[in-house]
């Protein structure tokens, strides 16, 4: 590792762009004086303990600079410099306060030191030792949920949930401190770890499942992608230091798109995509940021990119489907909303936008239809409840339709 990011993104948005291989002007003086050198032993790169060793050795003048720095040097130094949990909160700071930053550290350093002492004990195997993560997650009064409702890390601590992404950091940020070979490892909408050391010991581990182990098939049937899109590496790959950067930013952009920021979050995604240009999720969700500004031709260009990426997913042509519609192109709507239907066939979003846009071309029969599977496949979402109770409105029949809208509105329909 040459570069960290969030020393170097740091650095650089104090003092400028410059050549951080040799050392960092950090008092200006238009020279790298003895102590700001960060190649100490002059390899040509800046090793972790070339590192750590700057970052003590500068401790004050870096602290005066504020931001991040100050987050470290108060919280984080129980982690190697170029752990990932500096460069995951450094990216989240940006919308985390003080506290839930200090937080974070504060609850992972409290699973490092759960683990730390069974180490000692015997030797582990690699099963084992990711089973030890786990179980100290759980001590540490983490629940682990499938799908958090809010996508920080910093956000998932404050409330002790982590869902499978979070859980993953954790995991990889205990396993980096002992050298273990981790590495975070994504299927669509999905991430988990896997083991992969020399010796040829191999396996995943899925937070999110209990801790189960999962082979890769288990991935390829469960999330609708095929061996092709692992060979090309948009899924299943260990993810490199670049790819893992990317997914603490599209967690970001996530969190401003539900805010409402969609500015913000294509910014974000285009980070996100300058980090890996095969994120099919991003290609989604700035795809989705975009049509809600109105800029279909973007939108229609990122879903078209996630389509040619992983093209047994739904989610493009379900997407491409409701553009086409709000551009009163009927026809090509109904055949990208249909082929979102045949790919997402489990989906209820799949039917739920197809319902939504025969509902608006008066075709009630079908919009119909489409709710009822959309509630049979998903009964806790209001949307089809809501659907269906607007069918029923214009069709005439009050009581299915004050019906329904009950149940919407008793699971929460409008949020
Ligand atoms: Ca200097
Ligand atoms: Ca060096």
């Amino acid at each position: 590792m040459t570069q960290i990011h969030w020393i170097s993104a740091e650095l650089t948005r104090h003092l400028g762009e410059q050549d951080l291989n040799e050392g960092v002007d950090l008092d200006s003086s238009g020279a790298i004086e003895e102590g700001e050198r960060t190649d100490t032993n002059g390899n040509g790169t800046v090793e972790t303990r070339e590192w750590l060793a700057f970052l003590r050795r500068n401790k004050s003048p870096l602290r005066e600079l504020g931001g991040f720095f100050n987050y470290y040097f108060s919280y984080g130094q129980a982690f190697l410099p170029d752990s990932l949990l500096h460069d995951l909160l450094y990216v989240e700071s940006e919308m985390a306060t003080e506290e839930q930053i200090a937080a974070s550290y504060q609850k992972v350093e409290t699973v490092l030191n759960e683990v730390f002492p069974y180490l000692s004990q015997r030797v582990f195997t690699p099963r084992e030792r990711l089973q030890l993560v786990y179980d100290a997650m759980i001590k540490s009064s983490f629940s682990m949920a499938w799908d958090a409702p809010i996508s920080l890390f910093t956000q998932n601590i404050a409330i002790d949930s982590l869902d499978c992404d979070t859980a993953s950091y954790v995991a990889l940020t205990v396993a980096h401190e002992f050298s273990w070979p981790v590495y975070l490892v994504n299927a669509p909408w999905h991430y988990f770890v896997r083991w992969q050391d020399e010796s040829g010991t191999r396996f995943n581990m899925d937070f999110a499942t209990q801790g189960n182990i999962w082979p890769d098939e288990h991935y390829i049937e469960n999330y609708d992608f095929t061996t092709e899109q692992v060979e090309s590496g948009v899924y299943l790959q260990n993810h490199s230091y670049e790819r893992l950067l990317a997914t603490f930013y599209l967690n970001r952009a996530v969190e401003k798109y539900r805010l409402g920021d969609d500015e913000g979050a294509i910014s974000d995604y285009n980070i996100v995509i300058g980090f890996d240009s095969k994120y099919f999720m991003a290609y989604i969700n700035r795809g989705l940021a975009n049509y809600r500004l109105g800029n279909y031709d973007e939108a229609i260009a990122d879903f078209n990119i996630a389509m040619e990426l992983s093209p047994t997913r739904y989610e493009s042509y379900t997407n491409l489907g409701i553009v086409e519609a709000v551009l009163g192109n009927r026809q090509e709507a109904m055949e990208y909303l249909n082929h979102g239907v045949e790919e997402g066939e489990t989906y209820a979003r799949a039917y739920l936008t197809r319902g939504l846009v025969l509902l608006v071309l008066r075709n009630y029969e079908d919009a119909r239809s489409d709710f009822d599977r959309a509630v049979e496949l998903d009964p806790q979402n209001p949307a089809g409840y809501a659907g269906l109770a607007a069918v029923y409105q214009i069709t005439g029949n009050t009581e299915e339709a004050a019906r329904n809208l009950q149940r919407a509105q008793e699971l929460g329909a409008g949020q």
